[in-house]
């Protein structure tokens, strides 16, 4: 069977975010697939950075140290997002929300410390993760960080961690990049970033997609907008989910012939998407390994499960590996 990574061996790495349970559980699948690994959870704010004083770096650690046994890239996730970061880094000891620049001198910090450890290690961070607005003409998501900064919060992000690691490629990352109203916000983000001469190398497509949305239209345009702003593009947290967004069916203890039929097709034509924009992407990472785990089972909808990846829960194709690697 041929393997995934060699597959796509002169377009893209091929990636998986990992957790510490998976990185053993499906370590075979891996190391046969795989040549890029991001931590699911490990490097976020409220993991690396629990408390002020505290950093705990033993699991993204550990994620690295297996990557690089196996000759894996690894890309961080995440520096600068409005979830998973502990509500006390925006207050001060008295509880007083953080000045603009006391909160700049903490972002600094944080991107720092994170960064400065990894160094030349990790190639790729997600520099800020879904700041874009997903509804009507507002740009910018309400957030701490727009609250208390501005909006420029996006740009002292990049600079710092431009500072910290003048080598790694900085990405905006974002979902519901392939909505053509948010695919324009986050357009002009980048362009708005890129005219300031902001250090920004790349987009990151989250593709959390499922079995009838995004159009392939939708998704092939925005690939085509993204990389008209001359940028890489990372498709970072891929997985193709059995449910629309608004169906809440909970009953299905495994995929249906259908929805694996289906899965196999939609998953061929993503893949035939990359290989036409094969120029501006550069990395494919899907958001777990099998559908052992899932982030996708239990969320959005309590009680359901979800069989998103290319391997079943035993680790075995399924019917969209096999439309995949020809
Ligand atoms: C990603 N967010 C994150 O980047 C990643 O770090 C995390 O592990 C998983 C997915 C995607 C996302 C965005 C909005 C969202 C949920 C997930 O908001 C919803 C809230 C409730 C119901 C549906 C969506």
């Amino acid at each position: 069977m041929k393997a995934l990574k060699d597959q796509f061996k002169d377009q893209f790495l091929i990636g998986a975010a990992v957790n510490s349970e998976t990185i053993k559980a499906d370590q075979a699948l891996l190391k046969t697939h795989f040549n890029s690994i991001t931590a699911e959870n490990e490097m976020k704010f409220e993991n690396i950075h629990p408390k002020p004083d505290e950093y705990d770096f033993q699991e993204a650690d550990q994620f690295l140290a297996f990557a690089e046994t196996n000759h894996m890239q690894m890309r961080g996730h995440t520096l600068v997002w409005h979830n998973q970061t502990p509500d006390w880094f925006f207050y001060d000891d008295s509880g007083q929300q953080l000045s603009r620049l006391e909160l700049l001198n903490r972002m600094e910090a944080h991107i720092q410390t994170v960064m400065t450890r990894y160094k030349g290690r990790i190639y790729a961070w997600d520099v800020v993760n879904e700041a874009i607005s997903d509804h009507g003409n507002a740009l910018y998501r309400q957030s701490k960080w727009l609250e208390i900064i501005g909006d420029d919060f996006i740009e002292y992000a990049f600079r710092f961690a431009h500072e910290a690691d003048p080598d790694a490629l900085l990405f905006y990352n974002d979902y519901n990049e392939s909505d053509p109203q948010k695919r324009e916000k986050i357009y002009q983000l980048a362009e708005g970033l890129l005219s300031r001469d902001v250090p920004i190398h790349g987009i990151g497509l989250q593709a959390h997609w499922n079995l009838y949305d995004p159009s392939l239209q939708d998704i092939e345009a925005a690939i085509k907008r993204y990389a008209e702003l001359g940028l890489t593009l990372h498709i970072t947290e891929m997985d193709v989910s059995m449910f629309r967004f608004d169906d809440k069916r909970t009953d299905l203890e495994k995929p249906t012939k259908e929805m694996l039929a289906l899965q196999a097709e939609r998953y061929a034509h993503f893949f035939d998407l990359f290989m036409m924009y094969a120029q501006a992407i550069s990395s494919v990472t899907f958001w777990g390994v099998s559908d052992r785990y899932t982030w996708l089972s239990d969320f959005p909808v309590k009680g359901r499960k979800n069989w998103p990846f290319l391997f079943d829960r035993n680790g075995e194709a399924k019917p969209a590996f096999h439309h995949i690697i020809k």
